[in-house]
């Protein structure tokens, strides 16, 4: 049998790298970077064989299922649109528009079928949508809609040319990169170095990406905020900001420095848990610096201060003079350009809240750390059926433990998933997609967040089932049967009919062709789908180049340093820290900080079906500092109980002097030992879900954001046997 290399994407993470993928026999034998792939140029991490092992994973689903009692049973396409629609067009009559809910994962993001999850969220004119965003980049959006007038435009690093690159909350050696597409993050970082560049890392463990660096900093989780008012401080009172960019980009800039008169790094020192001198020489050499750009993400986001963090982030490099410049933080001229037009869109900012008036919409949608309370609140807003598609919020996503009960109660709830997981194992109905090397894409959102502009195809490995349905065709069929449709029968066959036209690569060749490099700009030099199609490895659009202030959506164009909003919390905040209230301040009941952490061969809850991904050792351990646990009696290797405020655990405990004295790190995405879950493999995994300590009512006031880095814990040895001969944890000196 002779052997075909396919060249596309592999679409687990924001990076996208590019692959070759060879099929022998209908079996993939082997998955490699493609040198070819204009923005990962040959780079792949080790999860990037996963694509094979799930497209011939047996547990994953290849047709529809119903369930019927505990278990699951086929059933046809037809049948099941048909049952969907009737089910949800049942509660809609009865209960209105948002009593049906929706909820988008991570994986909705990569690939273009979200336009139809936006066209479906659309059809419904439902209140009750959430996503993963919620605990994922909301504050990073809330920051970029409140500065540069649209949540889309949240700045790209420019890592490839900058100076001095400074990373916060954030594990790109591991993660490569998100919210800034830089596959291959790890040489990107190197390069930094190599060219005469400093890396410094902000981070409570000293993490792969540490490892790289010149400096790391081991501030106390959610400290950052602290640290930052302090470094701003230390810019404005010694004349370190670019005056000129300040005045002919920014606006708020007298409200700016008075708000950090007197906010010196002595005074914020104890509350980031960084020293004062630390505080200036990075305040002193950001501003020394040539370039220098300020790189924080998910570890920031999900802090109580997530918003500020971000917003302080921009900030400090904007008034270095490194935003929209070469290595600094700049905007991506994408083919198809979003963030032109997402400044018109609303951001429905409070326009409704969840039943108990906590959780405020954003981006028109709710925090989804409301979602278990929704479903199960009685009231006229109550959610009665769910639409998931491609998420798995029991385990991702803080509800109390309460959401797999809140979703067996529902009266239909039909997923969009190829697997029985933790959630979708309460569906009425699941409806899965083909494998991803059985679609065809255009990646149409990373190029907005990537370090260079591009285009990029994935072209299909395999030839899909000929019963086999894409997420888009799913999504566009659900559209269908929720739309209002008079004589349905007809109708609907009429809709199906246009909706099978257009496909989502249909719909962004067009909006490429409207595009900034499209042909009706180019005329017959510009970009086509055919032209990407052809390519060996996508169309390189060069480097990222200026867009202010053209791009931004305030009404002066000027960048606001200094929302209202901000400058009242970010002084509430100053004001409690000089009473010694702050955020890293511990409680009485529980001594240690609970962050989060994510491992090479994992992606939150989704790979652990993958044998070659989960050999080996246990992942989903309490990191601890080796003082930490010798101070509890605690064994490296022994179960330990994690308790917070609103839950507990039971996990091996790993020692480890690379995490900061004070800092539990547990990865979230594990406990896969739930009853009817369909993945075999992970089923057998040790460890838990971490979500089940966070509390949902933790978030950023802001963007509603759950705030899963601020959770307080206190860990004890279990009462259970230990999995693995435990050592005494070496005692190190305390610091
Ligand atoms: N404590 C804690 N919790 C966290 C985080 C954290 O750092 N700490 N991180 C958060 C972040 S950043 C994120 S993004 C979320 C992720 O949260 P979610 O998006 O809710 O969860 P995932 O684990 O990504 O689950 C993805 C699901 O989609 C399915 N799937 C995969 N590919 C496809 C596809 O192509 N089509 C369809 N239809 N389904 C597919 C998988 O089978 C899986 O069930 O987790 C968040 N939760
Ligand atoms: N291998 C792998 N890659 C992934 C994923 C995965 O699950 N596995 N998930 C993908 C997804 S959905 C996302 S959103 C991205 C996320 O990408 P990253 O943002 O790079 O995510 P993490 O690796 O979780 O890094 C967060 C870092 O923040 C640190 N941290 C925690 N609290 C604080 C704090 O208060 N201050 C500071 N300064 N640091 C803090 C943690 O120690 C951790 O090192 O990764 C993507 N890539
Ligand atoms: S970094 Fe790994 S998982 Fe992410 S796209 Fe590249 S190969 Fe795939
Ligand atoms: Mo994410």
């Amino acid at each position: 049998m002779s052997a075909t290399t396919i060249a596309r994407q592999c679409t687990l993470c924001e990076a996208h790298c590019g692959i070759l993928v060879t099929v022998e026999d209908k079996q993939v034998t082997r998955i490699e970077g493609n040198p070819e792939d204009v923005l990962s140029k040959g780079y792949i991490c080790p999860k990037a064989t996963a694509m094979g092992g799930l497209h011939h994973d047996p547990d994953r689903l290849r047709t529809p299922v119903r369930r019927v009692g505990e278990t699951f049973e086929p059933i046809g396409w037809d049948e099941a649109f048909a049952e969907i629609g009737r089910r949800l067009r049942a509660v809609r009559a009865e209960h209105g528009s948002s009593a049906i809910g929706m909820y988008l994962g991570n994986p909705a993001a990569h690939s273009s079928a979200v336009l139809y999850g936006g066209l479906l969220r659309a059809a419904l004119l439902t209140r009750n949508f959430y996503t993963a965003s919620s605990i994922d980049q909301f504050p990073q959006e809330f920051a970029a809609w409140r500065m540069f007038g649209s949540n889309v435009l949240m700045p790209v690093t420019d890592i490839d040319r900058t100076d001095r690159l400074v990373i916060l909350g954030a594990n790109p050696a591991v993660s490569n990169g998100s919210i800034t597409t830089m596959p291959g993050a790890k040489l990107r970082i190197k390069e930094v170095r190599k060219r005469g560049g400093t890396v410094v890392v902000i981070d409570p463990r000293r993490t792969e990406t540490a490892r790289l660096a010149d400096e790391h900093v081991a501030v106390a989780p959610g400290g950052d905020v602290y640290l930052l008012l302090g470094m701003l401080h230390v810019l404005v009172t010694e004349n370190l900001c670019d005056r000129h960019s300040i005045h002919t980009q920014c606006s708020g800039w007298p409200e700016l420095r008075a708000l950090v008169d007197g906010v010196t790094p002595e005074a914020m020192a104890p509350h980031a848990g960084v020293d004062a001198e630390t505080i200036r020489k990075l305040a002193r050499e950001h501003a020394a610096a040539p370039s220098a750009v300020l790189y924080a993400r998910i570890g920031v986001c999900q802090q109580v201060t997530g918003t500020l963090t971000h917003w302080l982030v921009n900030t400090i490099n904007a008034v270095t003079g490194n935003l929209d410049r070469p290595g600094g933080q700049m905007f991506a001229t994408p083919p198809i350009d979003a963030a032109r037009y997402a400044k018109y869109l609303p951001m429905g900012y409070g326009a409704w809240t969840d039943s108990s008036g906590a959780y405020k919409s954003f981006r028109s949608e709710l925090p989804v750390a409301a979602l278990a309370e929704e479903i199960t609140t009685d009231g006229p807003g109550r959610i009665r059926a769910m639409i998931t598609y491609a998420g798995n919020p029991v385990l991702s996503t803080p509800q109390r433990g309460r959401l797999g009960a809140a979703l067996e109660t529902l009266d239909f709830y039909v997923a969009v998933d190829m697997y029985v997981t933790e959630t979708t194992r309460h569906a009425d109905i699941i409806l899965p997609p083909v494998s991803p090397l059985e679609r065809e894409d255009l990646n149409i959102l990373f190029p907005v967040f990537s370090v260079r502009n591009n285009v990029r195809y994935d072209a299909r490995v395999f030839e899909p089932p000929a019963d086999g349905l894409e997420d888009w065709q799913i999504l566009a069929r659900l559209v269908t049967e929720v739309l209002p449709l008079p004589a349905r029968g007809v109708t609907g066959r009429v809709t199906n009919a246009l909706f099978r036209r257009l496909s989502p690569v249909r719909l962004a060749s067009a909006a490429m062709a409207a595009g900034p490099y499209g042909v009706l700009r180019k005329g017959r030099s510009g970009l086509t789908v055919a032209k990407v199609r052809e390519s060996a490895g996508g169309i390189d659009l060069g480097p990222l180049r200026p867009r202010l202030p053209e791009l931004i959506g305030t009404w002066d164009k000027k960048v606001r340093l200094a929302p209202p909003d901000f400058l009242t919390a970010a002084r509430e905040l100053v004001h409690d820290a000089g009473r010694g209230r702050s955020f890293t301040a511990p409680s009485e009941d529980f001594d240690l900080k609970l962050i989060g952490r994510r491992h090479l061969r994992s992606n939150n809850s989704w790979l652990h079906n993958v044998p070659s991904m989960v050999k080996g050792k246990d992942r989903c351990t309490a990191l601890m500092h080796p003082a930490d646990a010798a101070e509890r009696g605690l064994l490296d290797g022994a179960p330990v109980t994690v308790t917070s405020a609103t839950g507990s655990i039971t996990v091996a405990l790993e020692v480890s002097d690379e995490i900061r004295r004070g800092v539990v790190a547990i990865p979230h995405g594990w406990g896969h030992r739930e009853p009817g879950v369909g993945w075999t493999v992970a089923a057998s995994l040790p460890g838990a879900n971490v979500n089940l300590l966070h509390d949902p009512a933790t978030i950023d006031p802001f963007s509603g954001a759950a705030a899963v880095n601020n959770t307080w814990v206190r860990v004890t040895p279990a009462p259970l046997a230990p999995s693995a001969t435990p050592t005494l944890a070496e005692s190190a000196p305390t610091a």
